[in-house]
């Protein structure tokens, strides 16, 4: 299938619209059929364009948009009431998600929580930090065997056993609402595993279940399409190819285990919006579409983020705006900031695809200019990156449960810079990987082929900033700013910031005895460590690590929620006096300032329109009061007009 542009929603023929309307309302029952059309007036054109754009040429598209349409009025007649009532007041106010400053928490049910049931159990410590939107790590039950943590999906309808059943998550998401926390899931929507029913089916000679993958017979167009693509794993899966005995060349972009959708099948697309909505109507408000770049395949590229793979989101947001619109989508795309953006929709579709997306150029040049000891690469990736459309936001994150994917500054240092890739990131996580003379950074490489090329970086925070192992000692106040410098700019720049499980009580790297062999198997299990209870006894008590670490969180989301703080004005980059600087503004009165030097700098603030007229909102590592102050280093202050 060649498609470059998606057409406008006039393209698409008025009959084809109005059997998708009529399908839509009679399956949506009289009690809701005035709020069902007027959804349909907005969302139903986007939806059968995108559709059509994608399908249309297939002689059974008709019948199928039909049959899609009455499926999803079978949703919307069926939300239960209090998601309902969610639905109608966030539609009122689509931007709520940025005007409520959520303070996100990401973590794996287990290492968390032990269980569904148990996550309940952990609200107090959650409401403490100040989280109201949790994400919560693959939970479905996933393959025996490996599974990636959890990535490689054998049913979309039941939990994972050892966590729970589907009742508990119905409690827990009532539970979670009913204490101001959304509950984020993953929609692993690029694969499944090898023995999800639609791969047992396929294997089993299914010729339907078979057309749901990239299947093929020989190695002809598989050494055609590698030709063009990377590697996730280079060094665990290397190539994109699983070879199944009995059914051929199965497309497998990460482990061999899970095999990539196709999407260019349209039941693909219809089962998947169902799952989607099945796990909605458990009361799921925020769905992380999983590898959201690999979903569209074309012979000759690298088969990411191709034209497709949008119309493809904005049909599936159309989707969740017809049956459930409370519901927000957030892309996982770890990809260069430029190729993020049209997450967000663009052209006609502006604003109408994700409302978040993973800022991953962010957090991973954060932590180069740690490393670097200046602010160049953050400083020209804000300037070179467009503001989100209005009611759609970044997801800023210090760290999470994978590696820091170095590939996505790729064109920022080579474009923008003019530098070398390999050799400057190379050196950054080095750094961080603690094999330079001097680095307080305690991570490990992942993936890289050899010596000299750079992949992935893994470690928790901590490890990274150099916060001790031992969670009783007492930290340096200069590894405690590290830690601020990092939090603080996720903080300060995003919509959504996501504290990862265990970073605010300075959890180190996981030194699990029974972890040993996951984390030789796969480093990202580095910074998957299990919540530590006597770090969380440690943080109540006010003690070590934990508790400075927890209320260095604390002030900066508190500063944050303060009402001086312009939460939907955008970040603006100014001119900074020093390389080692990093200065921002959000509108015309607030200013950040971040030193990722190691050294102390004093500085007149009057040069940014700050200083006197200008009450601290934040401030780390910062000495002197009024215009002139001075920054230790890794110091933080954020300023708002008094
Ligand atoms: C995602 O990540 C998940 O976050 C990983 O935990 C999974 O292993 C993977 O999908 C498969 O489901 O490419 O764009 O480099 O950043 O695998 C998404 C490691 C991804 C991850 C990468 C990733």
């Amino acid at each position: 299938m060649t498609l470059t542009r998606e057409p406008p929603a006039a393209a698409v023929p008025a009959d084809l619209l109005a059997a998708a309307r009529q399908a839509f309302l009679a399956a949506v029952g009289t009690r809701r059929q005035a709020c069902a059309e007027r959804r349909f007036a907005t969302a139903g054109p986007t939806l059968v364009a995108a559709l059509h754009a994608l399908y249309g040429e297939r002689a059974d598209f008709r019948p199928w948009l039909r049959d899609l349409c009455g499926r999803l009025g079978g949703f919307a007649g069926a939300r239960n009431e209090a998601l309902a009532a969610l639905d109608a007041a966030r539609e009122r106010e689509p931007d709520w998600f940025v005007r409520q400053r959520m303070l996100g928490y990401s973590a794996y049910v287990d290492r968390f929580a032990g269980t569904l049931s148990g996550v309940a159990g952990r609200i107090r410590h959650l409401r403490a930090l100040g989280v109201d939107y949790l994400h919560l790590l693959p939970f479905l039950r996933a393959r025996a065997g490996e599974n990636d943590g959890g990535f490689a999906v054998a049913s979309f309808d039941e939990i994972e056993p050892a966590l729970g059943t589907m009742d508990d998550l119905t409690r827990l998401t009532a539970q979670l609402r009913e204490a101001g926390i959304s509950l984020c899931a993953d929609l692993i929507l690029n694969h499944v595993a090898d023995d999800h029913p639609w791969a047992r089916a396929a294997r089993a000679g299914d010729v339907a279940k078979r057309a749901f993958f990239h299947v093929f017979a020989d190695r002809r167009l598989p050494d055609a399409y590698e030709a063009t693509l990377g590697e996730v794993f280079p060094q665990t899966a290397p190539g994109n190819f699983t070879h199944v005995p009995a059914l051929g060349w199965v497309w497998t972009t990460f482990y061999p285990y899970q095999w990539d959708l196709n999407y260019a099948h349209p039941p693909v697309f219809a089962e998947i919006a169902c799952a989607m909505l099945r796990l909605a109507e458990r009361g799921i408000e925020v769905f992380r579409l999983d590898s959201a770049p690999f979903l569209w395949k074309r012979l000759g590229t690298a088969c990411l983020n191709l034209p497709e793979v949008h119309t493809l989101l904005v049909a599936l947001r159309a989707v969740t705006a017809l049956v459930a619109p409370g519901v927000l989508l957030k892309a996982e795309a770890i990809v260069p900031a430029p190729q993020v953006l049209p997450y967000f929709g663009s052209g006609p579709w502006r604003g109408r695809e994700c409302q978040l997306a993973y800022h991953s150029s962010l957090m991973a040049s954060g932590w180069a200019a740690l490393a670097e000891g200046h602010a160049e690469l953050p400083r020209a990736l804000l300037m070179h990156t467009p503001p989100p459309p209005e009611s759609a936001g970044w997801v800023s994150y210090v760290r999470c449960h994978d590696d820091i994917v170095w590939n996505v500054l790729k064109p920022l240092v080579e474009e923008v810079l003019g530098d070398d890739f390999e050799r400057r990131i190379g050196r950054a996580a080095a750094f961080l990987e603690g094999r330079v003379d001097g680095s307080f950074a305690r991570g490990a490489a992942f993936q890289s082929t050899d010596a000299d090329g750079v992949h992935g970086s893994n470690g928790m925070t901590a490890a990274l900033v150099g916060l001790p192992d031992d969670p009783e000692a007492t930290p340096s106040a200069e590894a405690l700013r590290r830690f601020a410098l990092l939090y603080g700019l996720a903080l300060w720049t995003g919509a959504v910031p996501l504290v990862y499980m265990g970073d605010e009580l300075g959890q180190g790297n996981n030194d699990d005895p029974a972890d040993a062999a996951r984390i030789a198997a796969d480093g990202r299990w580095l910074q998957r460590p299990r919540l530590s209870d006597h770090a969380l006894a440690l943080q109540e008590a006010g003690r070590g690590v934990p508790a400075a670490t927890f209320a260095t969180l604390r002030a900066q989301v508190a500063a944050r929620r303060d009402p001086r703080w312009p939460a939907l004005a955008t970040v603006e980059v100014c001119p900074a006096p020093e390389r080692s600087l990093l200065v921002l503004r959000r509108g015309p009165g607030a200013l950040a300032v971040f030193n990722f030097g190691a050294t102390a700098l004093t500085l007149d603030l009057r040069r940014f329109g700050a200083g006197t007229g200008k009450t601290d909102l934040y401030a780390c590592g910062v000495e002197g009061q009024g215009d002139i102050r001075t920054l230790a280093p890794w110091a933080v202050l954020w300023q708002v007009d008094s």
